[in-house]
Order: structure tokens, then C-alpha cells, then sequence
């Protein structure tokens, strides 16, 4: 028990001696005094310090709270906009944040949960915008999107030069800045944007305060298909005034470039040309391949390239048109390219001089890259079966013989190189569905569909294949879920994808439409979306080379690219997967990102007077840095895709009676009694 003297001097006694009675205040004042005055000088001093020190603290505190209270009443609105936008960022002490609701808000119930606390944290008083200032941008289209340069760059026009204009507002940055009990927060660190094309096709109208008009209802629709023709004939305008019979256009310099020599992007189009009705195009090269095209060259050619472009460009146009003389030529080539089967193992060699008949491997290496002796199938046994002559099909089905038995694999996933002495995987432990392993896949499939689906092997090793990709290379991004095929290196997963990958979703497609497990459709509908997104996600609204991907829970964007992976070299997979997505499910929305993603080649790559180029960097739409290159590929696949892709003709090349080899070639199924 206390006695009552404690408990009056708690503040001022020092000592019991000096304790009296408590009574009531008066009393308690007066003999507080005496106390005090009976304390002696030290003592009276220590505590005056100590009282200063308590006042000083408290005035301290005092005015910190205050200038919290004025972020939120004193001032206005404006000069906190200003003045908080020049300071930057400030921490939120810690405790201050708010705590977040236990439950979700009706109207975010289907946002993916992982997403749901940055949607919830500001839900505490923001400063409103001052009218002045322009709109933050609109949180739709994924997250990463919400900030750009209001600077767009011109269509090009024939004879024009690259025009680049900034907004009318003179270049002033939008920003999002949310402001929290006085803290000032960015919504988004790095680089400014420019629109995506994610963006433009969602109509986020992020710079306009406006809703866009209605458009008239009379407006005459786009002729989709019609503008990849005259994007076909602009590419064609170029190659023909500056590279004619040569390999490649080089439509800045207004050049050519050679690889073989062989007029390849001349035949890489041909049956182009003939599926998008471009009769004098077709007839002028046709004349060409009659009385220019010769094999007879002392050169040397990659057998996988001269396979899937040159012998099957032939093999297709021959199928199309009927005319023999491109049967005839395909002979040619294809036994010029026979001695690259001549290795100890039989698996071929990288190369062959098409004039001496010799072959050899790369300088550096004994060893070929999987996907390209795995990839020649389709188009030796075109041949073999259109001149009933059988060594092009046993050279090319003891090479699929072989990888079918051979170890090293990794449930049904293969190394990507082979050597052809020893005809084992070498390099082992590196595992992709990109460069050097891509087509193995494709062909499986395909092969077993050329061949009426009675090659009971080849459907096996493309099914294990797939669990393997699944088992082992899937993965989803953050914060938005993207499926991608990651790679798979020393038993590690490297989260990128190649632009290469994007076939994957068609062949999917096109094997489940073949009866294969309906779980095939699901992933080519996820892989499409990440395909499209790589588009999408980029300033100029086109992919780079390759992606690397977000698996950091809750922090950074979906998609990354490094410096060294941002080219755009007028690849087809994306559009050639949507392709076969819109034939098998006729859903408007492939043809949609086909759409944009024309349009977008039309913005960046396409070169007043004739012909598109590779770019060097996809994310800056001021400079994308002109590569000064057209691939064949890009008349032989992309436009070809994207013409089959916006035709409303289904039986415009059937996906029931032709299969594309890799370059887009269609070549026939074989009825059922070969
Ligand atoms: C084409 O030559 C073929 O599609 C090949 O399978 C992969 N590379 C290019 C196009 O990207």
C-alpha cells in the first residue's frame, strides 16, 4: 500500500523528508512553493533544465504535426500540386499507410487478387487535380502502361520523308502523381511512353479528356485484305527497282543485298503473289525464274534456308499454278542439295555448294543446329512423291529416324545442336522452343498431317513434347499472368521467350483442330495473348526479337526487352498464329491484332518509294533506327499470313488439305491412298 503523502508529490518531492498531507488544490499550490523554495540551488536547476528540455520537445512535435494538417487544409489545391511535384518523392513514414479493406470493392472483384492491394492502397484522401493540368493516363491496358511522351510520329508516305510532331501541347509530360496525406507518389519510375498499341486498340483515350465521336454509321469499312495488298505491292515496288534478282532489298540505300545469289526473295514470294491475286507481279517473276534462274552457280547455301525457301517456294507455286516449270526447278534444286546428306552419321551437314556438289559444316564446328535437320522433311518428301523418286524422303526420314531414338532428350524436349559425325545431341542442357530447336516441334506435327496422320511416331514425340513444355517451360508473368515459354539452361529456367516461340500457338491450334487435347487450344489461346502483348507493350506497337519476362512477384512490368534484343526484323509467327487462331475459332479479335500490327509495320517500317525495313530498336518510335534490310520472309510469310488471316474466304488454302511448311509454303496433304 502507498501512503497519501506519496501520492501528492509524485511531481516535485525529491525526497520523503519533504512530504506533507494532500488536501485539495490551495493547499497543494502553497505547499508546492515552500517545497520548491526549501530545494536547494542544484536541485532547483536540474529541474528547470528538465523542463526546458520537455518544452522544447514539445514544441517540436507540435509544428511537425501542423505542416501534415496544412498538405490537407491550409493551402491550396494548385500550390501543392506544383510544389509536391518539383520536391519528389518522400518515404510514407511507416505505420501511416492505410490499412486496406478486409473486403473487395464490388467493382474490382475480377481483378486478379495479386493485383488488388496497388489498386486499394491510395484509398485514402487524394488531392484532386488541378483543372490546368492534364488527365493522368487511364489505368486501362496493363500496368505497365500508364505512362508516355505525348510525342507520335507520322505515317510515312510515298516520297516523304520520317516526319515526327509533337502534341499540341508543345511536349509538356503528363504525370500521374497521387498525393497521400502530403506525400507525393509517382504512380510509375522510368522511361516516358508513347502510346502502345495495346493502348490505341483498347481506345484509351489517355491524352483527351473527351470521349472519342461516334464514327458515322455509312463509313465504309476498312478493306483489310486489300490493304495487305497494296503493302505487298509497295515491298514488291521496292525489291523490283532496286534489287531485282537479287537475294535481299535493302530499301534504305536503295540496294540489294546477296546470301546466295539466287533471287531469293523473287521465289520466297512467288505463291504470295499468287494466293493475293497479283497477276502481273506473278507473271514478270514467273518470267524471271524461266529465264534467269539458274543453280548451276558455284555457291555455297545453308540447306535448311535453300530447303524451306527456295524448294519449297517452288513446291507450293508448282501446286498453285500448275506450271511445271516450277516443278522442274524444284528438281534442280533439290538434288543439288542431296550431297549434305553425305556425313558419316547421315545426319547432314550445314552446307552445300550447289555447283561443285560438295557439302561441309560450319568453319567452327562439326555439329548442325537440330531445328534446321529437322525441318527439311516436309519438302524432300513433296518431292520424293511428286517425282516418284525415294531417295529425297529416305535421306530426310533417317534423319527423323535417328533424333526419334536418340538420348539426351529431356521429356520430349531436344538440344538444339547434332553432330554429324557421331550423330549424338551435343551441347546438352540447353532447352528451347526458340532459335535452333523451334521448327523440330512444328514439323512433328506436321510431317504426321502430311502423311495422313498415320505416322504414329511423330505424333507421339510432338505429344510428349508439349507435356514436356508444360512441365517444364511454362510460366505466367507478374503482375498480369501472361503464359511464356521460358527456356530451360542447366536445369534453370531463363524467363525468355523468342519472338521464334510465336509459332507455338498455330501449331497448338492446328493439332487440336486435328483432334489433339482440347488443353492444346487452351495454351495457344494464353500464348497467343503473350505473343500479342509483346506487340502491344512496345512504343512503336511491334515486337522485339525477344522478350524477357517478370516473375518477381509485384514489382517491375510484364514484359522487359534488353538493349541487345530490341530489333524487329519483319518476323511472321505472331501474325501467322493468329492465322490459324481466327480460322479455328473465328474470333474477331486475331483479326483485330493482325489489324493493328499491319498498321504498325505500315508506321515504322515501311520506306517511301518501295519496300519495308527491319528496325533497330522497337521501343523508340522517334528513332527506331532503320536497319536498312527487307527478309524474304516478310512477302513469303508475314503478308501472305495476314492476307490468309483477313480473307473471308476459309477454302483460300484449306487448313484441311494443305500444311505450310515453315517459310508459309502450303504443300498438298497427301490423299489418302499415297
Ligand atoms: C523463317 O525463315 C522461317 O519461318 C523459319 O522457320 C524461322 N525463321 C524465319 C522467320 O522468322
Amino acid at each position: 500500500m502507498f501512503s497519501p503523502q506519496r501520492k501528492d508529490c509524485v511531481s516535485l518531492t525529491l525526497g520523503d523528508q519533504y512530504s506533507h498531507g494532500y488536501t485539495n488544490g490551495k493547499h497543494r499550490r502553497q505547499s508546492c512553493w515552500r517545497k520548491w523554495k526549501q530545494l536547494s540551488r542544484l536541485q532547483r536547476s536540474l529541474i528547470l533544465l528538465l523542463l526546458a528540455f520537455l518544452f522544447i520537445c514539445g514544441v517540436l512535435s507540435f509544428s511537425s504535426l501542423t505542416e501534415q494538417w496544412r498538405g490537407l487544409s491550409d493551402r491550396s489545391v494548385k500550390e501543392d500540386w506544383v510544389e509536391m511535384d518539383n520536391r519528389g518523392l518522400r518515404p510514407i513514414p511507416p505505420g501511416l499507410l492505410p490499412k486496406l479493406p478486409d473486403s473487395v470493392p464490388e467493382v474490382i472483384q475480377d481483378i486478379p487478387p495479386e493485383v488488388l492491394p496497388a489498386l486499394q492502397r491510395p484509398s485514402v484522401p487524394l488531392l484532386p487535380k488541378p483543372p490546368a493540368m492534364r488527365k493522368p493516363p487511364s489505368k486501362r491496358g496493363p500496368p505497365t502502361l500508364q505512362k508516355r511522351a505525348n510525342v507520335t510520329v507520322s505515317h510515312l508516305k510515298d516520297g516523304e520523308d520520317p516526319v515526327f510532331r509533337k502534341e499540341a501541347d508543345g511536349g509538356t509530360e503528363a504525370r500521374t502523381v497521387i498525393s497521400w496525406r502530403g506525400v507525393m507518389i509517382e504512380a510509375e519510375q522510368g522511361t516516358e511512353l508513347h502510346p502502345t498499341a495495346h493502348e490505341k486498340e483498347a481506345g484509351t483515350q489517355a491524352d483527351f479528356d473527351e470521349p472519342a465521336p461516334l464514327k458515322p454509321v455509312s463509313e465504309k469499312p476498312v478493306d483489310r485484305a486489300e490493304a495487305v495488298r497494296e503493302a505487298f505491292r509497295h515491298a514488291w515496288k521496292g525489291y523490283k527497282a532496286f534489287a531485282w534478282g537479287h537475294d535481299e532489298l535493302k530499301p534504305i540505300s536503295k540496294t540489294y543485298a546477296e546470301w546466295f545469289g539466287l533471287g531469293l526473295t523473287m521465289i520466297d514470294a512467288l505463291d504470295t503473289m499468287w494466293i493475293l491475286g497479283l497477276k502481273d507481279e506473278f507473271e514478270e517473276a514467273r518470267k524471271w525464274v524461266e529465264t534467269e534462274l539458274s543453280f548451276s552457280k558455284n555457291v555455297d547455301v545453308n540447306l535448311f534456308e535453300s530447303t524451306i525457301r527456295i524448294l519449297g517456294g517452288l513446291l507450293s507455286t508448282y501446286h498453285l499454278s500448275g506450271d511445271t516449270l516450277f516443278l522442274d526447278k524444284a528438281k534442280d534444286i533439290g538434288s543439288r542439295l542431296m550431297p549434305a546428306f553425305k556425313t558419316p552419321s547421315k545426319i547432314p551437314f550445314s552446307d552445300v555448294n550447289i555447283g561443285k556438289g560438295t557439302a561441309h559444316p560450319p568453319r567452327w564446328t562439326t555439329d548442325s543446329t537440330v531445328a534446321e535437320v529437322t525441318s527439311i522433311q516436309l519438302e524432300f518428301r513433296e518431292l520424293s512423291r511428286l517425282t516418284e523418286d525415294s531417295q529425297y524422303q529416305k535421306a530426310v526420314e533417317e534423319v527423323t529416324k535417328q533424333v526419334h531414338k536418340l538420348e539426351g532428350k529431356y521429356d520430349g524436349l531436344v538440344p538444339m545442336f547434332i553432330n554429324t559425325n557421331s550423330g549424338k545431341f551435343t551441347r546438352r542442357g540447353a532447352f528451347t522452343l526458340g532459335a535452333r530447336a523451334d521448327s523440330y516441334y512444328e514439323y512433328l506435327l506436321k510431317q504426321w498431317l502430311q502423311g495422313g496422320k498415320k505416322e504414329t511416331e511423330l505424333l507421339e514425340d510432338y505429344l510428349q513434347a508439349i507435356e514436356g513444355v508444360k512441365k517444364n517451360l511454362l510460366r505466367q508473368t507478374s503482375p498480369s499472368k501472361l503464359t511464356f515459354v521460358g527456356e530451360l539452361s542447366n536445369g534453370r529456367l531463363n524467363p525468355k521467350m523468342d519472338h521464334l516461340v510465336c509459332f507455338l500457338p498455330g501449331t497448338l491450334a492446328l493439332g487440336a483442330h486435328n483432334g489433339l487435347p482440347d488443353d492444346h487450344m487452351d495454351l495457344a489461346r494464353q500464348l497467343m495473348e503473350t505473343c500479342y502483348q509483346m506487340y502491344a507493350q512496345m512504343e512503336t506497337g511491334l515486337s522485339p526479337e525477344i522478350a524477357h519476362f517478370n516473375l518477381q512477384y509485384h514489382t517491375g512490368r510484364d514484359i522487359d526487352v534488353k538493349p541487345a534484343d530490341r530489333h524487329n526484323l519483319l518476323r511472321p509467327e505472331t501474325v501467322e498464329s493468329l492465322f490459324y487462331m481466327y480460322r479455328f475459332t473465328k474470333e474477331e479479335k486475331y483479326r483485330d491484332w493482325g489489324w493493328i500490327i499491319l498498321q504498325s509495320f505500315n508506321k515504322y517500317t515501311r520506306v517511301p518509294g518501295g519496300g519495308y525495313t527491319s528496325i533497330g530498336n522497337v521501343r523508340d518510335p522517334i528513332n527506331p533506327v532503320f536497319r536498312d534490310k527487307m527478309e524474304s520472309f516478310f512477302l513469303g510469310e508475314t503478308l501472305k499470313y495476314l492476307f490468309l488471316l483477313f480473307s473471308d474466304d476459309p477454302e483460300l488454302i484449306s487448313l484441311d488439305k494443305y500444311v505450310f511448311n515453315t517459310e508459309a509454303h502450303p504443300l498438298p496433304i497427301w490423299p489418302s491412298t499415297s
